[in-house]
C-alpha cells in the first residue's frame, strides 16, 4: 500500500508560479508517516516547490489543511478524486470547519492524527474508509513517535528541525485559533521523549513550533534544565509574561534559547482588553494598577528581553477597534525603535470558529460573503472585515506601509546595530542577517497573492452545496 501526504501552497503570483523561498519542514506529515506502519510505503510531495504528479499511482492521498491552504487543498483534492484516488483532509482547518472541508473529499479527520490514522490506513487497506474521523488534540507523538524526517531530504528546506515541546495555549484570545482547536489547554510532552528526538537528527538548531513555548512556566522550566546539556541553539514561541519570571528566563538563556515570536498584538491597552490577550495584561494585574496608557506598558518587559540577549520577532495584529491609520504608524515606529528582529505586521483576520469570528459576524462586518478563504478574488494580507476606524483598504495600505518600511535595506542596517541582541553573539548575527533578506523578500512575493491556483474550478465546486455522506455524519 501506498499513502502520499501532501502540503499545499497558498496560491499563486499573478505572473508566474510561486515557490517559497522560507519554507520549512511539513512537521505534521512527517508525523503522520511516523505514526504509519512501516509495510506501508510513504512519499511525501510540497506543493511549495514540487509539481504535483497526479498520474504516479497511489493507494490513498492525505492532505494537511490550514485556512491560508484550503482552496489550494480542494483543487488537489479534486485532481485526485478525479483519478478515482481517495482523499482525506486533516489539521486546522477541516478541525475547525468540518462541514466545508467534507465537500471537497472522501473523508475527513478531525482533531490531532496520534489516536486515530493507525483506523485510517486500516481501513484505507480494506477500501472502507469512513467520512469521517474524529480524535482529540492532545499530546503530540505520544509514545515518542519520531517524525519521519527521511521525506524531508533533498526538499531545500530551512536548515532549522521544527521540533514539538508542547502543543496549545492557556489563554484565550478572540482572535485566536488555537485558543478554540485545543479548548485552552496545553499539553506537554514528556522529556525524555524530546531530548531522544534532539538526538535522533542532525541539526543544533532547533525551531520549537509549540503555540506558546511558555504556556506552563513550571513544566517549560523542568525541561529547560533537561535541555542544557544537550547544547542545542534554539528558537520558539513564547508570550510575553516570560519577563515576570526570572528563573524561567535565565533557563531559557542557559539552554540555548536566541529568540521567540512574541505577540504584542497592540500598543493600546484598550485593544488588549478587548480582544482578552491574557499575558500581555498580566503584569498590570498583578501589580493592581491601573493600565497604562500608550506604549510604555511594554517598556520593562523589552528590557528583560534584552538584558538577557535573546531576538525577538514581534507579532502585531491590525485593525483592532481603537486601531486607526495614525496608531498604525506608531506600531511601525515602536518596532523600529526597539530594533526587533523580525517584525510580522498581521491584518488582524477573522478566523471562522473564534469569538472574534462571530462578534464581526453578529456587527455586519465580515467581507468577501465571511469567507475570504474561499473567495476568488481575496488577496493575501487584505482586510477582510470592516475596521471601526479606517476603510478596509485603509487598513490594507497602512499594513503594507509598515511591512515595506519595515523590509527595507536601511531598516534592516539599521535594525541590525544593537550589541545586546544581534550583535552579542556569531550565532545572533548570523540568524539577523540570513533570514531578515529571506522574510523580506517573501512579504514583497506574498503580498496580494491571489489563493489557489485554478479559479475556474474552485468557483464551481464552492457553488455546489448539497450535503455530503461526510456532512451527515458529523450532523449524528
Ligand atoms: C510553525 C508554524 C508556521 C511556520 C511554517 C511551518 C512550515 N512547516 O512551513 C511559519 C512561522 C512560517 C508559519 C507561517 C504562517 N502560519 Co503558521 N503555524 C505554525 C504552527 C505554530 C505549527 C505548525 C506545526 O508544524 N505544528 C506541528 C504539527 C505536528 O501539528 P499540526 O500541523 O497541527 O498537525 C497535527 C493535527 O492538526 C493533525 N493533522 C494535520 N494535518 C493533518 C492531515 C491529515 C490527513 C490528518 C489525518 C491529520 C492532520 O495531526 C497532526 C499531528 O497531531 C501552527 C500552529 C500549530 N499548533 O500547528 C501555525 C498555524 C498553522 N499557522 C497559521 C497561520 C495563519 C500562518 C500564516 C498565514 C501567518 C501569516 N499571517 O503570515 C503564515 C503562512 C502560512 C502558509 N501556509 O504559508 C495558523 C492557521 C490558522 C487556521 N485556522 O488554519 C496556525 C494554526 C496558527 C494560529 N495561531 O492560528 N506558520
Ligand atoms: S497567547 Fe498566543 S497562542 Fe495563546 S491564545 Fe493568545 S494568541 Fe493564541
Amino acid at each position: 500500500m501506498r499513502v502520499t501526504f501532501i502540503k499545499p501552497n497558498i496560491g499563486r503570483l499573478d505572473h508566474s508560479l510561486y515557490v517559497d523561498e522560507g519554507r520549512m519542514e511539513p512537521l505534521q506529515l512527517g508525523v503522520l508517516a511516523g505514526l504509519t506502519p512501516p509495510d506501508v510505503e510513504c512519499v511525501l510531495h510540497d506543493d511549495r516547490i514540487d509539481e504535483i504528479p497526479y498520474d504516479e499511482p497511489t493507494d490513498l492521498v492525505a492532505i494537511t489543511v490550514e485556512i491560508y491552504t484550503a482552496r489550494r487543498a480542494y483543487e488537489i483534492a479534486e485532481e485526485y478524486r478525479n483519478r478515482g484516488v481517495p482523499v482525506i483532509l486533516g489539521g486546522f482547518h477541516p478541525t475547525l470547519i468540518p462541514e466545508e472541508c467534507a465537500q471537497y473529499a472522501d473523508s475527513i479527520f478531525v482533531g490531532d492524527a496520534e489516536l486515530g490514522w493507525g483506523e485510517v490506513i486500516e481501513d484505507a487497506r480494506n477500501g472502507e474508509l469512513k467520512p469521517y474521523y474524529k480524535s482529540k488534540p492532545g499530546t503530540p507523538q505520544v509514545g515518542g513517535t519520531l517524525p519521519r524526517r527521511d521525506l524531508f531530504k533533498g526538499k531545500g528546506y530551512l536548515p532549522i528541525t521544527l521540533m514539538q515541546f508542547s502543543r496549545g495555549c492557556r489563554f484565550a484570545c478572540d482572535f485566536c485559533a488555537i485558543s478554540v482547536f485545543f479548548d485552552r489547554t496545553n499539553y506537554v510532552r514528556k522529556t525524555r521523549e524530546i531530548l531522544n528526538e534532539i538526538e535522533n537528527q542532525d541539526r543544533k538548531f532547533v525551531f520549537f513550533v509549540d503555540d506558546n513555548f511558555l504556556s506552563n512556566h513550571e513544566a517549560a522550566k523542568a525541561f529547560l534544565r533537561e535541555l542544557i546539556p544537550m547544547r542545542i541553539r534554539w528558537v520558539s514561541q513564547a508570550s510575553i509574561d516570560m519577563t515576570n519570571d526570572l528563573e524561567l528566563m535565565d533557563l531559557l538563556a542557559e539552554s540555548g534559547c536566541i529568540g521567540n515570536v512574541i505577540g504584542f498584538e497592540s500598543l493600546d491597552p484598550r485593544n488588549l482588553q478587548q480582544m482578552k490577550k491574557g499575558p500581555n495584561l498580566l503584569r498590570e494585574k498583578r501589580d493592581s494598577k491601573i493600565l497604562k496608557q500608550g506604549w510604555d506598558q511594554y517598556d520593562k518587559p523589552l528590557q528583560v528581553l534584552r538584558d538577557y540577549h535573546l531576538q525577538t520577532w514581534a507579532a502585531f495584529t491590525l485593525g483592532h477597534d481603537f486601531d486607526t491609520v495614525e496608531s498604525i504608524r506608531e506600531t511601525s515606529d515602536f518596532a523600529m525603535q526597539n530594533k526587533f528582529c523580525f517584525a510580522a505586521y498581521n491584518i488582524l483576520m477573522p478566523y471562522p470558529s473564534t469569538e472574534f469570528y462571530d462578534r464581526l459576524e453578529a456587527e455586519g462586518r465580515l467581507l468577501w460573503d465571511g469567507k475570504w478563504w474561499l473567495h476568488p478574488e481575496y488577496r493575501f494580507n487584505h482586510a477582510a472585515f470592516v475596521p471601526k476606524n479606517m476603510t478596509p483598504d485603509e487598513l490594507t495600505d497602512a499594513c503594507w506601509q509598515c511591512r515595506r518600511d519595515w523590509n527595507k535595506a536601511s531598516s534592516v542596517f539599521y535594525r541590525m546595530w544593537d550589541f545586546k541582541t544581534h550583535l552579542s553573539s556569531p550565532t545572533r548575527l548570523a540568524v539577523y542577517l540570513k533570514y531578515n533578506p529571506i522574510y523580506a523578500r517573501e512579504a514583497y512575493r506574498k503580498q496580494g497573492m491571489l489563493f489557489g491556483l485554478f479559479r475556474r474550478n474552485a468557483r464551481k465546486k464552492m457553488a455546489e452545496t448539497e450535503t455530503s455522506a461526510c456532512a451527515e455524519a458529523i450532523e449524528q
